[in-house]
């Protein structure tokens, strides 16, 4: 039971109002009520309600207060259009009518003012919550850096650009044409064994079987066949090969192929520019030699060989007994290279007769390994940030 008698929940007639004077009377005292409960505290509020016996669920106080008067079911306002406004006789209609619009621009002008003072307050309360220190440190956001790989790369293409040579890149899958035969390596021939890769699975129809490449070689046809000598390139790359995983194996690695070719290029231009680059990487004081090899693309071939920089050359380690990285001989082995074999010449229509050069193919990851004293090739490729640390 309520209990203030509401008298917006009876009609004029049942109030005794039958003068304009007196509509006028009765919505005066309305909005004074209103007026008086629309600056209360919360506290009170909820006490008013309680006297109310408003029934709403809301949680807040304004919001109760709110729709005790506007509230589209039972609201003030609903009540006095449902009791006062429909029944009122046709001579009361009009001032009623002039009197509820104005009682309800007031009220919902009153609820608005409400609404913003309420919100504002409440920024306030959040902003003190909130507040940002300024003087706090940021988040760290830790900077990556390159992989030791790509830094030697980096080291490797700076020395080479400085003396001419430009840098290329090529495919990873090629075909077999470039891989093997157009290096003057036919099918069946026993070198291919070393070098037997992962081939794709193609569509039956494919127009030539797929390969990862095993070498950074083909890149020497596919330069040739666009450029005219003089040619002088380096070309970085990742290469495949079926080689069970070891301390010095991998079955993906890295390489740099090396590519000169000119009208008169000689076995000395290739030894000079060969040692000039092994002393620009690992230093002046290691030393060099060439050994004979076989690689079918290149006449005459070479390994080329470094002081081993473990134990200096000397084949005796520091605690003395045999270096276990060159095993005793004082010399590490660092790449294939030679002189372009004349055979392959006829692969990318050069005159064999007009034109020489080298070429050589650099194993990235063990030339890593010596200039930066890594004894397992296998760290390149785990990630383990303990290692990639080591060389910001
Ligand atoms: C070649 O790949 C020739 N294409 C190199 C060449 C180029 C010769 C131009 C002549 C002219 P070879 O198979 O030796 O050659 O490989 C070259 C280097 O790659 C080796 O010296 C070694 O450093 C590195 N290498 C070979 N196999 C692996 C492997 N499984 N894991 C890591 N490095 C390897």
């Amino acid at each position: 039971m309520p209990n203030i008698e509401n008298p917006t929940e009876k009609s004029l007639a049942e109030l005794g109002i039958n003068e304009p004077s007196a509509v006028e009377a009765e919505f005066a005292r309305v909005r004074e009520r209103f007026d008086r409960q629309i600056v209360l505290p919360a506290d009170e509020i909820r006490n008013l309600m309680l006297r109310e016996a408003w029934v709403g669920s809301e949680s807040d106080p304004a919001t109760s207060l709110r729709n005790f008067w506007v509230g589209r079911k039972s609201g003030v306002l609903t009540l006095i259009t449902d009791n006062w406004l429909r029944k009122a006789p046709p001579s009361l209609k009009g001032v009623v009518g002039k009197q509820f619009n104005e009682l309800k621009s007031h009220i919902e002008r009153k609820l608005g003012e409400q609404r913003q003072r309420l919100e504002a307050e409440a920024d306030q309360i959040t902003l003190a919550h909130d507040h940002i220190d300024l003087s706090l440190p940021g988040v760290t956001r830790p900077i990556g850096s390159h992989h030791l790989i790509r830094q030697v790369f980096q080291e490797i293409e700076d020395i080479f650009v400085s003396i001419g040579f430009s840098v290329v890149e090529g495919p990873e899958i090629e075909t077999p044409y470039y891989n093997f035969e157009a290096l003057n390596i036919p099918e069946f021939h026993p070198v291919r064994d070393d070098m037997d890769t992962f081939y794709l699975d193609l569509p039956k129809g494919a127009p030539t079987p797929l390969l990862l490449r095993t070498h950074t070689s083909p890149m020497q046809i596919r330069t040739m066949e666009k450029r005219k000598p003089p040619v002088r390139v380096i070309v970085p790359g990742k290469v495949y090969r079926r080689d069970n995983p070891d301390a010095t194996h991998s079955f993906i690695f890295h390489q740099v192929e090396g590519l000169a070719v000119d009208a008169d290029i000689t076995f000395c231009d290739f030894t000079g520019t060969i040692e000039y680059f092994v002393k620009q990487f690992f230093g002046p004081g290691v030393k060099t030699r060439f050994r004979p090899s076989y690689f079918p693309f290149t006449e005459p071939s070479v390994e080329f060989d470094v002081s081993c920089i473990f134990c200096g050359g000397s084949g005796t380690s520091a605690g003395g007994g045999t270096c276990s990285k060159c095993k005793g001989a004082g010399w590490i082995e660092l790449f294939g290279a030679g002189m372009v074999d004349p055979a392959v010449y006829g692969f990318v229509n050069y005159d064999a007769k007009t034109v020489s050069g080298f070429a050589f193919g650099m194993g990235i990851d063990r030339l890593a390994m010596l200039k930066y004293q890594i004894d397992d090739i296998q760290v390149f490729f785990q990630n383990d940030v303990r290692f990639l640390r080591q060389f910001p």
